[in-house]
């Protein structure tokens, strides 16, 4: 599977996470690795998800960066040589999900240049890593979970500013318009991200619609379709330093004999 690794980079640390980085940074800036599929969506980015159950580690890339990530994407990121060393991985230190919760991170290529990491019930550890960029307009489980989160901030432990962020037009399709999340989540009826059979087929339905049927429109290439601008926004993302190409292993058990 071949994901887009985009750099959120931290602006300011929740108030747990600043007491947990104090002084053991060494000066490097850290960046939150989001894993998609979907490069051209992220003009319409309003937040970034974190599992509360799921820890996180920060990982040396060089003298002067940092990735946050789960340590089993650090481990695939060091075998790609996306981090410092021959393969091996310096972990400066762990983070649980909870703790990121509130931090201030950039979005690239977003009309929001700063957005904040929020809870997600969903995010499975084993995939990617670990860490989603949100993009309510086109992506259901986003769209659903920041409803969630909205209604029931105080049960979510959230300041409402930090789910404030309105869901951006980035493509149209004929059958959904400029929404088709929110138009999907209407459709199929889910009422909450724990009604994961249903977001799961307006996931599937998400996807095809944008891949197959999908114009931009927003950004530089406004006007292609989804199926021209993916690898056009996915190179001028990694030309500018804020996304790299990130493989993931599916399924696979790499065993070592002794
Ligand atoms: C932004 C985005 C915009 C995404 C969209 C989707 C959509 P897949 O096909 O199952 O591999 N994701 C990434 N990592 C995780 C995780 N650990 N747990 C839960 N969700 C995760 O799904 C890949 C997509 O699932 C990624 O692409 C990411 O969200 C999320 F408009 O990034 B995406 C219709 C989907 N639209």
């Amino acid at each position: 599977q071949e994901y887009t690794g985009i750099k959120l980079e931290v602006r300011e640390w929740s108030e747990a996470a600043k007491k947990l980085v104090e002084g053991k940074l060494g000066g490097r800036k850290v960046s939150m690795v989001a894993a998609t599929l979907r490069p051209e969506t992220m003009y319409g980015q309003t937040n970034c998800f974190v599992g509360t159950a799921i820890k996180y580690g920060v990982f040396v890339v060089n003298d002067q960066e940092a990735f946050l990530c789960t340590y089993r994407a650090a481990r695939n990121m060091a075998f790609q040589g996306l981090l410092s060393g021959r393969g091996e991985i310096q972990q400066i230190l762990e983070i649980d999900g909870t703790d990121l919760v509130g931090t201030k991170v950039s979005a690239p290529f977003s009309v929001n240049p700063e957005v904040y990491v929020l809870p997600m019930d969903n995010v499975l550890p084993t995939k990617g890593t670990g860490v989603v960029t949100s993009v309510p307009s086109d992506s259901p489980d986003d769209y659903q979970t920041l409803m969630d989160l909205r209604k029931k901030a105080e049960f979510y432990k959230i300041d409402p500013k930090w789910a404030a962020f309105e869901p951006v037009a980035v493509l149209s399709t004929p059958t959904y318009g400029e929404m088709t999340a929110p138009a999907l989540v209407q459709k199929l009826k889910i009422q909450s991200q724990k009604d994961t059979k249903q977001l799961a087929e307006a996931k599937e339905i998400s996807y095809k619609e944008g891949f197959y049927s999908g114009t931009m429109v927003i950004g530089e290439f406004k006007g292609l379709s989804v199926q021209d601008a993916k690898q056009k926004v996915r190179d001028s993302m990694i030309a500018k330093g804020a996304a790299f190409a990130y493989a993931e292993p599916e399924g696979l058990v790499i065993s070592r004999s002794t």
